[in-house]
């Protein structure tokens, strides 16, 4: 196993962002118009407003190997695509068997779960929710609010990104904006 000696990083709850960021990932609408169920709306977007950021991850950098702790903030922009709020793409993990740990830092998210199976699960995160993502649950967090929402992530390094199953197949719920409120509902698209 790779020697790492001990560290601290500072992190600002209400952006993410980190003292000393080993990487820096952004998403922006270009990047996942697809995976919004309203595909015009994401094209009228793009068109006539420009592209915009959905979401910004900041993580420090550690070797993929058994018994290394990966941790990063994501910190989702507040907005919506038609109906449905800005979020992340959403993963299963590789090995499947692996789960997760999230810590709400700022703002209201909703982490919405699935299995292969057919399970489905959505929990309301804020700051100060501590939110566990047990192996083999794919896992999305949703922007609820009106401004950032930012959260704290811990996984396994051996754990790897599937992302392909759910571009592939989707969420079976989405959070959209129905009476004033967030709302989870079925996703049409997906059987
Ligand atoms: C999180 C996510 C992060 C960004 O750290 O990777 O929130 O979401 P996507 O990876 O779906 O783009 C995590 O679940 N790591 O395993
Ligand atoms: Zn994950």
């Amino acid at each position: 196993m790779g020697y790492i000696t001990p560290f601290v990083t500072e992190i600002d709850f209400a952006s993410g962002t980190l003292s000393a960021p080993g990487y820096v990932i952004q998403r922006k609408l270009s990047d996942m118009a697809s995976m919004y169920v309203d595909g015009d709306e994401a094209a009228r977007i793009l068109a006539d407003e420009g592209d915009r950021l959905i979401y910004e991850v900041q993580g420090v950098e550690l070797p993929a190997e058994e018994g290394q702790i990966p941790h990063c903030t994501t910190r989702i922009t507040a907005g919506r695509i038609g109906a449905e709020y800005h979020m992340t793409k959403g993963h299963y993990h590789a090995r499947r068997e692996q789960g997760e740990v999230y810590f709400g830092l700022s703002g209201h998210g909703i982490l919405v779960m699935q299995t292969e199976t057919g399970e489905t699960s959505a929990q309301e995160m804020v700051a100060g929710s501590a939110a566990y993502v047990p192996p083999f649950w794919a896992h999305r967090t949703v922007n609820a609010g009106d401004e950032d929402f930012v959260f704290f992530s811990v996984w396994e390094a051996r754990a790897g990104h599937d992302y392909g199953t759910i571009e592939r197949d989707g969420f079976r719920k989405l959070v959209v904006l129905r009476d004033g409120a967030p709302a989870v509902v079925d996703n049409p698209k997906v059987g």
